[in-house]
């Protein structure tokens, strides 16, 4: 095992995997590089969904379902799916995949189908440097949280229906009273709003980390003239998704600008091959998406 990375965020490498025999070898190993590194890449591998699904299987046991959804993903076998389908001149920002829930994965394992032309990294940063970068009195404005709140409309962002994979009213109804997590039904969709925790504790290793997606879900995350142009016809509230300290109070901007900063300093990127397969710990490990030419093709699938 080799390990790549920066000041702040390792990635152990072990190259030279040839299949399911090998990795089962490395069980041990990967194991505690999930734990230390908190993100691992095997390489050597060919890009093969049968076996990635049975790798996923080996090292995380069942694979989860994609549900309280918050970006356009689509099913591809199974439970493996596309990664997030935004446009290719697009960056993904550094997140913890669906910390704004009160579930989310404990593994994601993504897998180079296809590379990029140019650019298209899967980018990781260690959330334990995060939270220790970040300055104690920006952390402190988070201390009650992250309130999240969502709108689905037609045609703009995620309808209802594919965040909570249901036709349902009633399932939505119920899976929101059970999660904690208000709604109310508007004339053009729905809004919901929670609270949740700006950091965690990883069980294992008993370390803090940032694990949240108030930079993400803040309207701020939209490029200026689309967010003016939104802003033209909706409230903030309004818009798809927006994020409130904990005690319902708008974010300084200041703050996510900080948060931003810490993420690009932490952020740790690497130029994928056909083939890899990057099993990240979700809670130890942020990862976002470069822009990207070319016909780059990333799955991902995820286990508790
Ligand atoms: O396509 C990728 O490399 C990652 C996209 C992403 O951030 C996601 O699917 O959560």
């Amino acid at each position: 095992m080799r390990t790549i990375g920066n000041e702040y965020t390792r990635v152990a490498v072990f190259d030279d995997v040839t299949g399911l025999e090998d990795c089962r070898g490395l069980l041990g190993e990967m194991d505690r590089a999930l734990h230390d590194q908190g993100a691992v890449l095997l390489r050597g591998l060919p890009a093969d969904l049968t076996l990635f699904d049975e790798i996923t299987r080996l090292v995380g046991g069942s694979p989860l379902q994609y549900t309280e959804r918050s970006t356009p993903r689509s099913e591809v076998q199974g439970a493996i799916y596309t990664s997030t389908e935004y446009p290719a001149d697009q960056s993904i920002p550094m997140h913890n995949e669906t910390s704004y829930s009160e579930n989310w994965p404990r593994l994601l394992f993504f897998l180079c189908a296809v590379p990029a032309e140019t650019g298209g990294a899967t980018p990781v940063a260690d959330s334990r440097e995060v939270y220790r970068l970040l300055p104690a009195e920006v952390r402190e404005r988070f201390a009650e949280g992250v309130v999240y709140v969502r709108s689905f409309r037609e045609g703009l962002g995620l309808s209802w229906q594919e965040a909570f994979q249901t036709e349902d009213r009633a399932a939505v109804e119920q899976y929101c009273t059970e999660h904690g997590q208000l709604f109310e039904w508007t004339d053009e969709g729905l809004r919901t709003s929670h609270r949740r925790p700006a950091w965690q504790v990883e069980p294992r290793t008993g370390e803090t980390v940032w694990f949240n997606q108030a930079h993400l879900f803040h309207a701020t995350s939209l490029e200026p003239d689309v967010l003016e142009a939104l802003l033209s016809l909706y409230t903030e509230e309004d818009l798809p998704r927006h994020a409130y300290y904990g005690d319902g109070s708008g974010i300084d901007k200041a703050d996510l600008d900080v948060i931003r900063k810490v993420y690009e300093q932490v952020t740790f990127d690497f130029p994928w091959q056909t083939g890899d397969v990057m099993v990240i710990n979700n809670m130890l490990t942020a990862h976002g998406r470069q822009p990207f030419t070319g016909s780059r093709r990333t799955l991902v699938s995820m286990t508790d």
